[in-house]
């Protein structure tokens, strides 16, 4: 991988919620602990359960934001912004395609990032759509309202909504063109960014994936390893491109 590193012109990465796990924020399967336990996660991700119930839609979304905002990027979460600084700096393109919604990459110095399933970080008016960043303390009131009085919901896509079109526009251009395809931290079963791995072999990238576990894609993946984001993802760096420059 570190070699493949080296040689890579146009690097895309896909990443999920593995790759937050060392940061502390539950994988997206396992953000059920505590008082969530009894609630399916995919029952409450969609619009038909924020339609039915939005007290207790607003209040898990503002638990996980919350939690979101204690964490710290981890050394996955760094490894990634030197890769990406290392290929631009050599005048290389560099995609972070991701369907964590907690803002950790960009905290880590990440730059093109682009967030296929939104943020839980920022909320959306859902009369006026109007985007504000709530203040990094638990809301005082379930459902939240904007100042138009209308009810406040994360700035997530959901299940059965669409991805963002800009999103979906930027993650084409990348991986139409990617020599080397990264998937990191991700079950990828979730659609469509589990399918990314195919266009980007149909459009000759090399693909590698990190992931503790074998995935619904690994089959298919060129170079597979096998282990922690946080662990592996410096290690990869520190033979690509030598120990961080101080
Ligand atoms: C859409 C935001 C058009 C909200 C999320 C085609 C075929 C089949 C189904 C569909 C399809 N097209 C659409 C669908 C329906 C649906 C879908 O894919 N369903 C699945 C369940 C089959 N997709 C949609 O609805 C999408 N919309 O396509 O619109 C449409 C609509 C309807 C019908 C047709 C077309 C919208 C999907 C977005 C949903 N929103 N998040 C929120 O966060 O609350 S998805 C959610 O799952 C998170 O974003 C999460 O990131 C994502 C994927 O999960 P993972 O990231 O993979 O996390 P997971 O916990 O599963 O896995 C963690 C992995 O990390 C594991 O592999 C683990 O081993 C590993 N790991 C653990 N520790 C570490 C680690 N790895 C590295 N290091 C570690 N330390």
């Amino acid at each position: 991988m570190a070699l493949l590193l080296t040689r890579a012109q146009r690097v895309v990465v896909l990443t999920g919620a593995g790759v937050s796990a060392e940061s502390g924020t539950p994988t997206f399967r396992d953000a059920m602990t505590g008082l969530w336990a009894s609630f399916d996660p995919q029952q409450l991700a969609t619009p038909e359960a924020f339609e039915r119930d939005p007290e207790l839609v607003t209040r898990w979304y503002d638990h996980r934001r919350i939690g979101c905002l204690e964490c710290l990027p981890n050394p996955g979460h760094l490894a990634l912004a030197r890769i990406e600084q290392e290929i631009t700096s050599r005048g290389g393109s560099f995609t972070l395609l991701t369907q964590n919604v907690d803002r950790l990459h960009q905290r880590a110095g990440s730059q093109n990032v682009v967030e296929l399933h939104g943020s839980i970080i920022v909320w959306r008016c859902t009369k006026t759509g109007e985007l504000i960043t709530p203040q990094p303390e638990p809301m005082q009131s379930f459902p939240p309202r904007s100042s138009c009085g209308a009810l406040l919901r994360p700035d997530v896509v959901w299940f059965g909504e669409m991805l963002p079109e800009a999103a979906l526009i930027a993650a084409d251009r990348a991986l139409a063109d990617a020599d080397l395809f990264f998937t990191i931290g991700t079950s990828s079963v979730v659609q469509p960014a589990a399918n990314f791995i195919f266009v980007a072999k149909r459009n000759g990238a090399t693909t590698c994936e990190i992931n503790p576990t074998d995935t619904a894609v690994t089959r298919w993946i060129d170079l597979v390893g096998r282990g922690k984001s946080g662990e592996l993802l410096p290690q990869v760096v520190e033979r690509a491109f030598g120990p961080e420059k101080a």
